[in-house]
Formats: C-alpha cells, sequence, structure tokens
C-alpha cells in the first residue's frame, strides 16, 4: 500500500481551502486533480521544448516530436497495446467514439445492420452510434442490465456489427465483463468498442486480455491534462479505417484532384495536435505507474466499504450499485428521501465536500432507475477517511438545514 499522506502533498490544489474548510474532493469521476510532476512537465514541455511536431527538422521540432511519441509509447505499454501506431491521441473519450462511428462506422455500417449498445452507457457512447444508425437505416439494439447495472442482455442470434459498452459505469460503477463480451461479440461476427473512461484511471487495464477491438479513454479522469484522451485500435482494423478529419499532418500527397493518406496514427491526427496534453499525459502515467494501479485499486475498495457502511445506516438514503465492491469502482450514486441531489450537493460546498449531483449524462440509466438525479461521491487514490466523514457531516447538516 502507499503513504495517502504523502500521494496528497503531490496534489497542490487539495491544501485549498473552500468556504473556509479544507477541501474534500469526491467529484473524481467528472475529472481528477493534478499532481505537481504533471503541472512540472506542462511547464517544462512549453518554456524548454515547444515546437510543432512531425514537421520541423530543427531541434526543437525533434525533441517535441520524441517527447510526443515516447507519450504514445508509455501510452501503448499502460495498457499493454502492441504497438505504438495502435495508440490515437484524440481530445477526450467522447471525441475517440466520435472519430470510431464516424470513421469506421461510415464505412461498415449498412442499411439493415444492427449496432447494440447497453442501457447504462454515458450519452457519449450512445449519441454517435444512434446517428450513425439513422443516417444507415441500420438499428440500435440496447442491451438490457440488471439492477446492479451488469449487462445481461444477449447477443447470440443478434449479429450486430459492433458492441459498444463501457468498462466500468460512471454512476453504478459497475465494471463489466468484458472479456465475456468481446468472446460473444467476436462469435457473432461483432467488434467491440469499449468505453474506459471510468476504468482506465482505477485499475490495471489489459487491452489484449479484453480482447476488444476499440478502446477510449481520457487523460483528465487520470491526473493528467483536460483535451488529451486516447483511442486504441487493434492494428489490423486501424488500418483499414478512413480518416476522421482531413487536412494537414496526416498526408502523403496532395494535388488539387486527390490526396494519399499517412500511415497509422498520422492518418487520424489532423492538424496541430495536443503535444503539451500528450506529454502531460505521459507524466501522469508515470505517477500511476509508481504508485501502482493496483494499490490504486484496493485503496478504493478500502473507501468503498468504509463509506457504504455508513452511508447505508442513513435513514431515507439509498445508494446504488453492486454490492460486491469487487466489481465495482470507487464511487457512489445516492439519493436521500425529500433532498434534490442539487440541494444536497450546494450545501457539501459549504462544508468543502465537492460532489456531483444530475444526472451525469445517462439520462437513459436514470430513466431505467425511475429517478431524475443523483448524488454522486467519487474517490481516487488522495481521498481518506476524513473525506468521507466530511461527506456524512455534509449530509447530516443538509438534512439539519433542509427538513426542518
Ligand atoms: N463522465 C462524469 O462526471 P469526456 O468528457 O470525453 O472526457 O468523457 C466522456 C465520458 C464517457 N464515458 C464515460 C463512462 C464517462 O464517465 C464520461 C465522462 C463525466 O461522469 C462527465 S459527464
Amino acid at each position: 500500500m502507499f503513504d495517502v499522506a504523502k500521494v496528497k502533498s503531490d496534489f497542490p490544489i487539495l491544501s485549498r481551502e473552500i468556504n473556509g474548510k479544507k477541501l474534500s474532493y469526491l467529484d473524481n469521476a467528472a475529472t481528477s486533480q493534478k499532481p505537481q510532476v504533471v503541472i512540472d512537465a506542462i511547464n517544462n514541455f512549453y518554456k524548454n521544448h515547444n515546437a510543432n511536431v512531425h514537421r520541423g527538422v530543427h531541434t526543437l521540432s525533434e525533441e517535441a516530436t520524441a517527447m510526443y511519441e515516447e507519450a504514445r509509447e508509455k501510452v501503448a505499454r499502460f495498457i499493454n497495446a502492441r504497438h505504438p501506431e495502435e495508440i490515437i491521441f484524440t481530445k477526450g473519450t467522447t471525441e475517440a467514439v466520435n472519430l470510431v462511428a464516424y470513421s469506421w462506422g461510415r464505412k461498415n455500417i449498412k442499411k439493415g445492420d444492427t449496432i447494440a449498445v447497453t442501457e447504462i452507457e454515458h450519452h457519449s457512447n450512445i449519441i454517435p452510434w444512434q446517428i450513425l444508425a439513422k443516417e444507415k437505416n441500420a438499428n440500435l439494439k440496447v442491451l438490457s442490465i440488471d439492477e446492479e447495472g451488469f449487462v445481461t442482455g444477449s447477443l447470440q442470434g443478434l449479429k450486430p456489427k459492433i458492441v459498444a459498452v463501457s468498462h466500468a459505469s460512471n454512476v453504478l460503477g459497475t465494471i463489466q465483463e468484458i472479456k465475456d463480451i468481446s468472446r460473444e461479440a467476436h462469435l457473432e461476427g461483432a467488434l467491440v468498442f469499449v468505453d474506459g473512461a471510468q476504468a482506465v484511471p482505477h485499475m490495471k487495464v489489459d487491452v489484449l486480455s479484453l480482447d476488444c477491438d476499440f478502446y477510449a479513454f481520457s487523460g483528465h479522469k487520470m491526473l493528467s491534462p483536460m483535451g488529451i484522451g486516447v483511442l486504441y485500435v487493434k492494428k489490423e482494423i486501424l488500418e483499414n479505417m478512413e480518416p476522421y478529419q482531413v487536412g494537414g499532418g496526416m498526408i502523403k500527397e496532395v494535388f488539387f484532384d486527390r490526396a494519399t493518406y499517412a500511415d497509422i496514427p498520422g492518418r487520424f491526427e489532423a492538424g496541430t495536435p495536443n503535444v503539451s496534453g500528450a506529454v502531460g499525459l505521459g507524466a501522469g502515467i508515470d505517477y500511476l505507474n509508481r504508485i501502482g494501479m493496483e494499490n490504486i485499486s484496493e485503496h478504493e475498495v478500502g473507501l468503498l466499504n468504509y463509506s457504504l457502511a455508513k452511508l447505508n445506516l442513513v435513514p431515507g438514503l439509498k445508494t446504488y450499485g453492486p454490492t460486491d465492491v469487487k466489481r465495482r469502482t470507487g464511487l457512489i450514486a445516492f439519493t436521500l428521501e425529500g433532498i434534490h441531489p442539487h440541494d444536497l450537493a450546494s450545501v457539501l460546498d459549504t462544508e468543502g465536500v465537492a460532489i456531483r449531483s444530475g444526472h451525469h449524462c445517462t439520462m437513459p440509466l436514470h430513466n431505467k432507475l425511475k429517478i431524475p438525479a443523483t448524488a454522486r461521491a467519487s474517490f481516487y487514490l488522495y481521498n481518506t477517511k476524513e473525506d468521507v466523514d466530511a461527506l456524512l457531516y455534509g449530509i447530516e447538516k443538509a438534512e439539519r438545514i433542509l427538513k426542518r
């Protein structure tokens, strides 16, 4: 295990006071905080190495290119991809889904085909597929989930072209059995797209062993800058995909009547990329590796056990998600009878506790749960039992003020 107090001291923002109270940052599923080493890496890039990549032959451009490509290699190793060329830098998970739906989807989805999503998906892993299905006159099949969020809908006989599923839910924390889904999907002749936005920051992810075809995640949820994300695609699939956006940096030859495109991954990175973001992501990955992903998961399971035990004692409070803490990530969505989640979040803010409230970009899931909104506390490696105690104190305060 690691020293949480030491970890916390690596994050300058965590020593801030909010409304005169110590900050308890429990909104990590929305975005994580950044350690000094990540802030320093971005600073160092702009201070000492800033230049455009893959363009110049001058020293700075070569340094920037080397740093950008080194970040790609770090990402590949981190998720156990076979080749760095299988890693495309995007703005984030949302852009990665759009890229696949646009580029792979427009070429491979035909009239009458089936695209499968699940009831638990984030809007980012629904709408690009919905639009694609509409454009192509294809069917969008929604696979059902059980009350803990596990996918129960079978793919047998469905013969979808692609199955889009989240690895971990941003509301219930449910970790899907992606290996099983991949096996079932491949038997049906489908490819598998995994939205890993809420998984990669919290657990060891191995794309080879999951055997998924596409895997997407966002840097900002894993200690790294906003505006940088990753799309992993199996090389043999990526090589046959058309570009998503076109322009500079992604071509081989251009004439006025035609153009030929660069090899992967450059073909999918049109224009000047987010080099400092990639460098920052590399530094974030180094930090996570130093702590150890298994240690992070274990720490979050400890916080989950501690908080679920306490939250479940609060009268009128209902928590959601799997009962087995080993099958969920470190977040808890809950409702409190008689208090709207937004009101609860506002009272918590007066105590320095940051949580998220609302539908968390999962309206279909909330409709299924028959609730308009939830409050959500989400943990990360720097959170402590004291943060959970502050949350509980804030909940009591909200009940005192709002239920009078
Ligand atoms: N969920 C949350 O508070 P972007 O915004 O592209 O980095 O990530 C989108 C996204 C996709 N899939 C899942 C499972 C997600 O949780 C998110 C982002 C944030 O839950 C913001 S809505």
